[in-house]
């Protein structure tokens, strides 16, 4: 990557571990943060910061003036739970954000764009287990139709301007240093502070619901690689599967209490069930495997043991 670099929606789940990882390679000065709100983090003095809606084109303009900014990160989204809250708003956040960003590379001001797809643009209809890269969409929430429409924009960006843009299809994703907010895999996260703290998880999902899932690490990893990338290798302008492992609830909770015996766990499922219902099992990423060279490096095992221990530095935790 080179030129300066723009993170849109820098204090979220993604955003913080992005701009810890791309800050420690490309340097504090050349990883410009953004947010539409003063994040607490103290990461954030590392760098410099920028307030930012997403929504509003002539200040993302004046920033990216301002850093002479050559590469977007647009994160800023409403996650597939909110974003059944409040659809419409879902809907001009998701889609605005991302054209704001695409003209600006379409005028010429940017090199490149990353823009995150999800599991969320895939369907009832799709099929579940090793979910192929080309297949059937129709996916059926608010948050899932912004990401499928976010792809074939994307796509069309780059056939018809020639747009640098590239975008992954995110797992569930789960890391220990930024908490998640409005997903449906946010169960995963919130299970181990659950754990650690009062030693029980009431999960609102089904214990059988199987999701796709990755570390964090990973998913930085998969995001600064497909970036880093030579322009020829990425084949695919939409957006790429990833992914990293599956499984239910039950199955981590089992891993869980091979750290905590004693940790329990039951169900009270609600509306986040059916989105969770709507989604692959298990996905095949073998396009980005043989493209531009992604393998995961978190199993189960890792992912969880790593977890706890993270978590337990973070926190004064009694069990
Ligand atoms: C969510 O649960 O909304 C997200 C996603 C699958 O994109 N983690």
């Amino acid at each position: 990557m080179q030129g300066n670099i723009l993170i849109i929606g820098a204090s979220g789940q993604i955003g913080i571990e992005l701009t810890l990882a791309l800050r420690a390679k490309y340097g504090n000065e050349s990883v410009i943060a953004s947010d539409i709100r003063q994040p607490e983090d103290p990461i954030f003095e590392e760098g410099p910061f920028e307030i930012l809606n997403v929504l509003d084109k002539d200040r993302l303009f004046e920033i990216v003036r301002k850093y002479d900014i050559k590469i977007i990160f647009q994160l800023a989204a409403l996650l597939s739970a909110t974003s059944e809250k409040n659809p419409a708003f879902a809907w001009e956040l998701n889609m605005s954000g991302l054209f704001h960003t695409l003209d600006l590379a379409k005028e010429g001001h940017l090199h490149q764009v990353y823009w995150p797809s999800s599991i969320a643009a895939f369907g009832p209809n799709t099929p579940a287990d090793s979910t192929p890269q080309y297949t059937i969409m129709e996916p059926t929430s608010v948050y899932g139709i912004s990401k499928l429409a976010g792809e074939r924009w994307c796509e069309y960006y780059h056939l018809k301007y020639g747009v640098d843009v590239r975008g992954l299809r995110y797992p569930g994703l789960i890391g220990y240093r930024s908490e998640p907010g409005g997903g449906t895999t946010d169960y995963a996260v919130d299970i181990f502070y659950h754990a650690l703290e009062t030693g029980h998880y009431t999960c609102f999902l089904q214990e059988n619901t199987m999701l796709p899932m990755m570390m964090m690490e990973d998913a930085i990893r998969a995001t600064v690689g497909i970036m880093e990338a030579a322009s020829d290798r990425i084949k695919i302008r939409g957006s790429y599967n990833l992914a990293g492992i599956s499984f239910t609830p039950a199955m981590l909770a089992t891993e869980i209490r091979k750290h905590i015996p004693s940790f329990t766990i039951d169900y009270a499922p609600d509306f986040r069930q059916s989105l969770a219902d709507s989604w692959p099992n298990s996905i095949d990423d073998s396009n980005a495997r043989v493209d531009w060279g992604w393998s995961h490096e978190y199993d189960m095992e890792r992912l969880v043991s790593t977890m706890i221990a993270e978590i337990k530095k973070k926190k004064i935790i009694k069990v």
